[in-house]
């Protein structure tokens, strides 16, 4: 999977997506994250990238040729357009569906906002779809495209060791994930449950799920009565 960043600040991309899961995945060559400088294409003599808003404001907003241009460039030889997804608090909030969503995909256009945000020419242009990483207002769109990608990534066939790694993770199944423990089995005093310990997977399976329903309850209210609503359904 192919993800091609229009941004400002493409370097945070080439250091945080060369780590751990992502960068190894890179080096596979399973997922590719190729940050491109909006600044590059500035026609501007000082390479400006925004410019004041009309009608008055306050902040900049980002001037619609530097992006335009980065866009055309590099699907100019590209048949099928990929999907563009702007990262903006406009946008539907990313969660683990739409993640699954975006796996599919092979290659996606990821538009990183700054300032105040983009003219809006530029949406109507060229933007397919607006995601949000949650309601607050960032600095840019950059933590939520490196988000976005990191999510969507894990669920790309083999980046993670095995498909187990992320059908028991939290909001997988729409439950929060059973509360996991590793050695030493007694730790100041505070001992790991005995059934983990038991080696009887059938019971520790009916553990996990029991965990995860009852934290789902007291942890997503909101979650919890979803799941019961789908699966008393499915019962
Ligand atoms: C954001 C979010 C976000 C808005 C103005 C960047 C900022 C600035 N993007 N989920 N929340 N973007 O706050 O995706 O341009």
């Amino acid at each position: 999977m192919k993800f091609d960043v229009l941004t400002l600040f493409p370097e945070l991309f080439n250091i945080v997506m060369r780590e751990s899961i992502i960068g190894r995945a890179q080096e596979n060559g399973i997922i590719k994250v190729n940050a491109i400088n909006i600044r590059d294409y500035s026609k501007d003599k000082h390479k400006k990238v925004d410019d004041y808003p009309f009608g008055g404001g306050t902040g900049m907003v980002m001037t619609c040729q530097p992006v335009i241009d980065a866009y055309n460039d590099i699907t100019k030889d590209m048949t099928v357009k990929p999907k563009v997804i702007y990262m903006s608090p406009q946008g539907r909030v990313l969660n683990q569906k739409i993640a699954k969503e975006l796996s599919t995909e092979e290659h996606l256009i990821l538009l990183c906002g700054h300032y105040e945000g983009i003219d809006e020419r530029i949406i109507e242009e060229i933007v397919d779809e607006e995601i949000s990483i949650g309601d607050y207002v960032l600095t840019g769109g950059e933590l939520p495209a490196m988000v976005l990608i990191d999510c969507v990534s894990r669920l790309v066939q083999g980046v993670l060791a095995s498909e187990n790694s992320y059908s028991e993770e939290s909001h997988f199944n729409g439950l929060l994930e059973y509360p996991q423990y590793t050695r030493p089995a007694d730790y100041n005093g505070k001992k790991v449950p005995d059934i983990l310990l038991s080696g009887h997977h059938a019971n520790i399976e009916k553990w996990r799920t029991q965990q995860s329903i009852e934290r789902t309850k007291q942890k997503r209210p909101d979650m919890y009565e979803v799941y019961e609503r789908t699966h008393k359904k499915n019962l």
